[in-house]
């Protein structure tokens, strides 16, 4: 088999994001597009000569023509070993596991996460390092330096490989080992709940819906729920990975996994609904008539973590994203917890997790974690949830309505206004920067602002800084509104606005989010000028 080297040129705009690198599936397709990054992932990490590596992907559109081109980059740079999910799919929760658990020296993740997929939707990559996470700032800003002066790459010429049986071939010198991409991530599961417990829930009657929104987490919800666990044949839908996922966004919030929440709030609503995303990263938990927010399932998760086995010794700390509520500041202020706040994206609890100074983490977004790998994971806490219910005997419901008693509400909502135009999206932003230092004192929307700033993050474990990671204005009474915008959409710009107030009286926490949250959203838009700068009545999308 030959080596080529392809002469190439710098592409403009591969600059990793939140997450990865993140475009349209057909500006992915264009000549050496791809092989650019790779190569430029390669030259970052001082080439992969004699390494081990993980690969697999949420199954979308251009998932197996990406596998293959890896595959024959990895061999013509002298990789000993890659290890891929078999038909080179892999979670991303589950990548991150075979990195840790096979001693990996990396791994790539060929998602777009909740982005849609499809020829005309979108593609992307990420590179996760040896701890088996998003490769930190340091990593991904020379992965950007690379693209930027990369001259050429190498390539085997070479046949596809077959990914769609188990076992070892090899490609020129290099092993590629397909695996079962399920198996060791059900084994972790294994180890860290009372699977005897949730058997025996199922076994009383308990139900459940899980939607795997056509992505990666159907066979993996399949095995372990329904064949593990008991629970009944149907219980997991949409759970066949498809390259478009259904034609829908696979991303688990009320809005794109509608059906899910209409049973939810039916007659017929199980005991229990979840659905996670593309990638299999993230989880939505809607009990019978009551959706749980991601940042109170956090907070009820680091409440209750202990009643499963593998988080029976407590935590070690907590975590969250900035613009994540603060219900899990009041669970570890009265648990004695230390909490840190990081900048979204789940690459920044890396180090908090390696250190062990956090088990358990959350965004906002749907993402919950531990240590038990490097990424957010949709059905660990779909698991967790489950384990807790079986030990508490108690519903979703319940067990929510007792927690906001003990520890307050944070009323919570994000507003997400998607493919505005970038420089009225920035304008907003700069607009907000500019005044920072006047807006204390004034009012907007009949609310006085009692503070203003721009968050940054010194990482306690490297000292590594993070700026420019969203505005914050907090308002009397305590209410916080948090304006940044998207590090993951491939169309214009995403402004996130992040609402919360906490409300500590029983009696008034009941109420719809919404509407507990109306003056806050007010004054959100008063203060940003959001009408103004986006031309925009509404938001897009609202969790
Ligand atoms: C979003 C979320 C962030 C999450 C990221 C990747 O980023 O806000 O919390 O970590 O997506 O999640 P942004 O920059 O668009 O706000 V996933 O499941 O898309 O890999
Ligand atoms: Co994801």
């Amino acid at each position: 088999m030959d080596r080529l080297t392809v002469t190439t040129r710098p592409i403009e705009g591969q600059k990793p994001g939140t997450s990865g690198l993140r475009k349209k599936t057909r500006v992915f397709m264009e000549p050496h597009y791809l092989e650019n990054f790779v190569q430029s992932v390669w030259s970052a990490i001082g080439g992969v000569a004699g390494k081990t590596l993980v690969l697999g992907g949420d199954g979308r559109y251009f998932n197996d023509r990406a596998a293959q081109v890896i595959l024959r980059m990895a061999a013509a740079g002298g990789a000993a070993r890659v290890i891929v999910g078999q038909g080179a799919l892999l979670s991303t929760p589950a990548a991150s596991n075979l990195i840790r658990q096979r001693g990996a020296d990396g791994g790539l993740i060929m998602s777009a996460s909740h982005n849609p997929g499809g020829i005309d939707e979108d593609f992307g990559i990420k590179y996760n390092t040896a701890n088996g996470g998003p490769a930190p700032a340091e990593v991904t800003d020379r992965i950007f330096a690379a693209t930027r002066s990369i001259e050429s790459y190498e390539i085997l010429e070479a046949q596809d490989v077959d990914l769609g049986v188990v076992g070892e071939s090899r490609l020129g010198d290099m092993v590629v080992e397909v695996v079962d991409p399920v198996a060791d991530y059900a084994a972790l599961m294994e180890g860290l709940f009372d699977f005897d417990a949730i058997r025996d829930l199922f076994a009383r009657g308990f139900t459940l819906r899980f939607d795997a929104m056509h992505a990666v987490t159907g066979p993996y919800a399949t095995a372990i729920l329904e064949g593990t666990l008991g629970a009944a044949q149907g219980s997991v839908v949409n759970a066949v990975p498809s390259p478009d996922f259904g034609g829908g966004h696979p991303d688990p919030n009320p809005i794109w996994a509608k059906p899910l929440m209409d049973l939810m709030m039916g007659p017929d609503a199980p005991d229990f609904g979840a659905a996670s995303d593309g990638d299999g990263d993230r989880n939505m938990i809607v009990g019978r008539g009551l959706y749980v927010t991601p940042s109170d399932s956090l907070a009820v998760l680091a409440a209750n973590a202990h009643l499963a086995p593998g988080y029976a010794r407590g935590l070690a700390g907590v975590a969250r994203s900035m613009p994540t509520s603060g219900a899990l500041d009041r669970v570890a202020a009265a648990r004695g917890l230390d909490c840190y706040e990081t900048p979204t994206g789940w690459k920044f609890f890396g180090n908090l997790l390696d250190a062990g100074r956090a088990t358990l983490c959350g965004e906002e977004s749907a993402g919950t974690g531990s240590d038990h790998v490097r990424e957010k994971d949709g059905l660990w806490a779909v698991l967790l949830w489950l384990n807790i219910l079986a030990a508490s005997d108690k519903s979703v419901a319940d067990l929510l309505t007792a927690h906001w008693a003990e520890f307050g509400r944070n009323y919570y909502s994000r507003h997400d206004y998607e493919g505005v135009d970038a420089a009225a999206a920035e304008a907003l932003m700069q607009g907000l920067r500019d005044r920072l230092a006047t807006l204390p004192g004034q009012a907007f929307a009949g609310l006085a602002v009692t503070a203003a700033d721009e968050f940054a993050y010194d990482d306690p474990v490297d000292g590594s800084r993070a700026e420019g990671q969203g505005i914050r204005v907090w308002f009397e009474g305590g209410a916080r509104v948090v304006f940044r915008l998207s590090g993951t959409g491939t169309v214009g710009a995403t402004l996130r606005v992040y609402m919360e107030d906490l409300e500590t009286d029983p009696a008034r926490q009941g109420r719809d989010a919404q509407e507990a949250l109306a003056g806050v959203i007010a004054a959100a838009d008063a203060v940003a000028g959001i009408g103004q700068h986006t031309g925009r009545t509404a938001p897009d999308v609202m969790t």
